[in-house]
């Protein structure tokens, strides 16, 4: 049974070959996109048992990207291939300063989800749980499947780790703000990004982040190239600068990021650490336009 379990929807992911603009570029390329997902390959590439809990529709894309995690070391054993609904798209539309996304996945089977899917799971070794805003703004009965999940790990001391990750596309600020905020208090461990605290809760200060989260989580507040900061309880706050990198694209990089952290958090490195690890991996994450790129 994995250590870490990552729950989350993944999609097919289509991008220009070349950096072009979606309405010029001739040829695309299908890679796997989702956050979760994404921080599983992560963590499977640095040698820890990784799962990812999701849903599929039983179509060749589903097929294609079930393989695609699989084959870099993700256990997928709880994924449930769903007849009723499709697999996820979406369409990046690439810039080294911001990436458009256009979702293809209203109704998808991993909207779908609830809190059945927890149903037989083995949480025997499991040491961290990682989910995001994302499964809160699929659906109700996904915010069904993040309430049991909480509750499952809860009762077996297992830490929930929670990346903010509000997706203006699925919802907007102001109806994410209060579920997303309410998730993060419930959390052991939140990401989140400045300028999405100051988008959704109205302050990019990382102290008045952790006020507002008011519980002793361990907070990371991630400001892009600047760098990250750490603020745990009873510990002074940690900083630790990003890499100086060219940006190809940033999409993926908070999911690189969130897995470098969480990997160190398991091997019981200390705050400094944890974050550059987190950056040492965005750094990779951001100098292309995948999401996951594998190690060469
Ligand atoms: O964090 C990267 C994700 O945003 C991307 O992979 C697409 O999962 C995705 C989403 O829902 O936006």
């Amino acid at each position: 049974s994995p250590e870490v379990l990552c729950v989350g929807e993944s999609m097919i992911l289509v991008t220009p070959v070349e950096p072009a603009p979606l309405e010029l570029a001739e040829q695309f390329a299908l890679h796997v996109g989702g956050a979760e997902s994404t921080v599983a390959l992560y963590l499977a590439e640095r040698g820890h048992r990784a799962a990812w809990l999701s849903q599929v529709g039983d179509d060749p894309l589903g097929r294609r990207m079930l393989a695609a995690v699989a084959r870099h070391g993700v256990d997928t054993s709880a994924v449930r291939v769903r007849a009723d609904a499709p697999t996820g798209v979406y369409f990046k539309d690439p810039g080294p300063q911001s990436t458009q996304v256009h979702y293809y996945r209203a109704g998808s089977a991993a909207s779908r989800m609830s809190a059945d899917n927890l149903d037989g799971l083995d949480w025997s070794a499991t040491r961290i749980v990682h989910v995001s805003g994302i499964t809160a703004g699929l659906s109700a009965s996904c915010r069904g499947l993040l309430d049991a999940i909480y509750a499952a790990a809860g009762e077996r001391g297992v830490p929930v780790s929670f990346d903010v990750n509000h997706r203006p596309g699925l919802w907007s600020a102001a109806e994410a703000a209060p579920v997303l905020l309410e998730l993060a208090r419930r959390a052991d461990v939140v990401f989140v990004g400045r300028d999405e605290a100051e988008r959704l809760w109205g302050t990019a200060d990382a102290a008045a982040v952790a006020t507002l989260l008011d519980a002793p989580v361990r907070l990371v507040v991630k400001d892009g190239a600047v760098g990250a900061t750490e603020i745990a309880a009873g510990a002074e706050p940690v900083f630790v600068p990003a890499h100086a990198v060219e940006v190809v694209e940033v999409v993926g990089a908070g999911d690189a990021f969130a897995a470098g952290y969480l990997s160190e958090l398991l091997r019981g490195s200390d705050a400094a650490g944890r974050l550059r690890a987190g950056h040492d991996l965005a750094a990779r994450a951001l100098s292309s336009t995948h999401d996951y790129l594998p190690e060469t």
